[in-house]
């Protein structure tokens, strides 16, 4: 049985980084947030549908044993969360929250690829995900859990090396450690849960899902309008970064020329507007994508 008598419930993380980008995500799938007098619990009220705000390390678990239906957690948290019992499944990654899981050290350990690890102490906050890095590398090393502050470890001498999340790499070099291998790469994904949603829900279900990834494919993603020489046509469309197979349209009194109407999943710069116009491209025009399925 998942979830309260009749209504959706996603799970999202209450504060922090991920906090802000996810209620984006559900709020832009068409879904009105409203909240109550309750921190924990924010309710939609076009749908039937509540939005559960909690730490990010419960959402793994909350959407694998189907108290939520959905969530939007990091990979990271949700590969530390493995525990061989009943799994979320990946729905698609966000394309946010982006970061490394990486082995850092100071420049006092030689480094030279994970072997360099046999033997010593390593402190983290994903024992679980840096266990298995290591014996798949037949590495053996001992492994501190910290829930924070991990950076400081090997100045405490309490580890020689650390595997810790690292975004811009400010942390690290404030800590006088180096970057070395990557252990996970990891965004924010949208989970959903192994446990079926009440048959009266699940037709609601998909239709968020489906909305979000239609959200998440329209990022970034531009739309085209340019007029081209019949002659420059191949060329033209061989710029048009990302645009699968473009329309094209005739242009009234001229053989000569025709529109092409392009959706380009990747960015377009000025650079790539540049390449159109050199190849004979004119009155060229990107606009935003706001919707897209
Ligand atoms: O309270 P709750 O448990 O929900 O939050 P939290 O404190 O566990 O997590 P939070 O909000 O800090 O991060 C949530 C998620 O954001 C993480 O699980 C990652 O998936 C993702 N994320 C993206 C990051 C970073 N970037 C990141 N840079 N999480 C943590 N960091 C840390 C990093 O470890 C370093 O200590 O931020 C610090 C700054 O990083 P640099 O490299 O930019 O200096
Ligand atoms: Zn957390």
């Amino acid at each position: 049985m998942s979830t309260v008598q009749g209504r959706l419930r996603i799970a999202v993380q209450k504060s922090g980084r991920l906090a802000d980008r996810s209620l984006d995500l559900v709020r832009d799938a068409g879904l009105r947030v409203v909240k109550g007098n309750n921190d924990l619990l924010y309710r939609v009220e076009n749908y039937p549908i509540d939005l559960l705000r909690v730490r990010d390390d419960d959402i793994p678990t909350f959407v694998a044993d189907g108290v939520c239906d959905l969530g939007i957690v990091g990979e990271n948290v949700l590969e530390e969360a493995r525990n061989g019992g009943p799994r979320a499944e990946v729905v698609m990654p966000l394309g946010f929250g982006r970061c490394t899981l990486k082995i850092a050290a100071p420049p006092t350990l030689a480094y030279d690829g994970p072997a360099s690890l046999e033997g010593l102490r390593i402190a983290t906050s994903y024992p679980t995900v840096l266990r298995r890095w290591l014996d798949e590398r037949n590495v053996r090393a001992e492994i501190v859990t910290m829930r924070g502050a991990v950076e400081v470890a090997p100045r405490l001498r309490l580890a020689a090396a650390i595997c810790d999340l690292v975004s811009t790499g400010a942390t690290l070099e404030a800590n006088g450690l180096g970057p070395h291998d990557t252990v996970l790469d990891s965004q924010a994904v949208l989970i959903r849960s192994p446990v079926a949603a009440e048959p009266s829900l699940r037709p609601l279900l998909d239709s968020v899902v489906d909305r979000m990834a239609g959200v998440v494919s329209s990022q970034g993603a531009k739309y085209v309008m340019l007029n081209a020489p019949r002659s420059a046509l191949d060329r033209i469309t061989a710029i048009l970064p990302g645009a699968g197979s473009p329309t094209v349209m005739p242009l009234s009194g001229r053989d000569d020329a025709v529109a092409v109407h392009a959706v380009c999943q990747e960015a377009v710069f000025w650079e790539t507007l540049e390449k159109l116009k050199a190849a004979g491209a004119s009155a060229i025009l990107v606009l935003p994508i706001e919707k897209m399925m």
